[in-house]
């Protein structure tokens, strides 16, 4: 019999969890950034194997929230460790014990259930220097595994997938085969736009962003999309225009590109910057971008 199961992968902003998301399915199913807290939702993507099916669910780094936006994401990853076979911690294995890993630690003490503990960036550190690392760990939870990965490079990758599958019981797919995540072409377009715009802003400004869908136009050898970026402030639109409009210019074009591969057609992109302060606070708007409302 095929084995299945739900796997969350947790951990502070920052530490991977994206990536190797991406690199267990093979295809780009979340964004990614060198800013923490890129991740704002619950994402699913799907592996398929001989063994049988996992389901993987990335989560928004866990964090302080300091918005309500953010008050959601922290809701989104409780509500990730609801109905779960497996969770996989992830943390990054070039930064020191802090804090922040405490509370995440507490966390999972917390709920439970089977963890696996990944230390992550490998192909930043030194090995000798990982032992240190797994001792402070190892008597935290009782880990299923202890496995160190790069995410980037795929290191191990393949050995964890392994693992999660041995972990794993029998069970149903819970997905078509050609079904990589639940995440619809809409949502994966507004994301992918604002991936480019994280990587062009720094400081303030990628955490002030949200990208809304307005149309998506499917024509016969084109789609047409038009986007509406939210910023907070006429300083940060200022930023996202910048001068003679070659910022925008300068994302709409990487976007595109990305755009394009995703739905292996042309595509016409249109973005309009508009300014909604506070809106990060603003119940409406995040209902209006998806930022999933969940009751506590
Ligand atoms: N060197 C190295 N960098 C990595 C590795 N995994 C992730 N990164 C980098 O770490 C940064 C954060 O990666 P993400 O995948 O966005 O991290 P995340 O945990 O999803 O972050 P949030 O969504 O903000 O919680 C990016 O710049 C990645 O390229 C790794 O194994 N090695
Ligand atoms: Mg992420």
């Amino acid at each position: 019999m095929a084995k299945s199961g739900f796997v969350a992968i947790v951990g502070r902003p920052n530490a991977g969890k994206s990536t190797l998301l991406n690199r267990l399915v093979g295809e780009k199913v979340a964004i990614v950034s060198v800013v923490p807290q890129t991740t704002r939702n619950q994402i699913r993507g799907v592996v398929n194997g001989p063994e049988g099916q996992i389901v993987f669910i990335d989560t928004p780094g866990i964090h302080r929230p300091l918005h309500r936006l953010n008050q959601r994401m922290m809701k989104m990853v409780h509500a990730a460790l609801e109905g779960l076979d497996l969770v996989l911690l992830i943390v990054d294995a070039s930064l020191p014990f802090g804090e922040g890993d405490r509370f995440v630690l507490n966390l999972l003490r917390e709920k439970n259930l089977p963890s696996f503990l990944l230390l992550n960036k490998i192909d930043q550190i030194k090995k000798a220097d990982l032992l240190p690392l797994i001792a402070r760990y190892a008597n935290e939870l009782s880990w299923l595994e202890v496995i160190p990965v790069s995410a980037l490079t795929g290191e191990n990758v393949d050995l964890l997938l392994k693992r999660i599958f041995a972990a794993l019981r029998e069970g149903p797919s819970y997905f078509s085969q050609d079904e990589y995540t639940d995440q619809p072409e809409r949502i994966l377009a507004a994301e992918f736009i604002r991936e480019k715009i994280m990587h062009h802003t720094r400081e303030e400004v990628p955490h002030s962003v949200a990208v809304i869908l307005e149309k998506f136009e499917e024509g016969e050898r084109l789609v047409r999309i038009y986007a509406s970026i939210l910023v907070e402030r006429d300083s940060q639109k200022g930023i996202l225009i910048g001068q003679k409009g070659r910022m925008l210019k300068q994302i709409g074009t990487d976007a595109r590109w990305e755009l394009e591969r995703l739905l292996n057609t042309k595509v016409y992109l249109e973005l309009f910057v508009k300014v909604r302060p506070h809106w990060r606070d603003n119940e409406a708007v995040l209902d209006e971008i998806g930022i999933a409302k969940i009751r506590s």
